[in-house]
């Protein structure tokens, strides 16, 4: 207990458990202009995917409409976010991507 503690007579209880941190998902959006080999590319080079499944990813995106790229921290999934909507944007693409908490 610290002379503030028994000074004013409130304490801090100490948390036995730690708390894991809230995840986020970052997903791909389907469009109709962004390549196809622009979509694998990003899953390769931001989310780290081998060229397989990055295709099948970028395929499931293209038929349903969105798909999930990775699963991060708060910041690291809103850095992802960011990276790949500039790349987009540089190379003239319209593409999508979000990021969402997990539930
Ligand atoms: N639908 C795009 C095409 O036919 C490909 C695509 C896939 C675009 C995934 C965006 O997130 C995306 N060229």
């Amino acid at each position: 207990m610290t002379r503030r503690d028994l000074d004013s007579r409130t304490q801090t209880l100490e948390r036995t458990h730690t708390q894991r941190p809230r995840l986020f998902r970052v997903l791909l959006l389907n469009d109709d202009y962004t390549p196809m080999e622009f979509v694998v590319m990003v899953l390769q080079r931001y989310f780290r995917k081998a060229e397989q499944e990055a295709e099948l990813i970028m395929l499931a995106v293209h038929h349903k409409g969105q798909g999930v790229a990775g699963v991060y921290t708060r910041d690291v999934a809103e850095t992802k976010v960011a990276q790949v909507m500039n790349h987009a944007r540089r190379d003239g693409h319209p593409l999508r991507v979000v990021a969402e908490p997990e539930p």
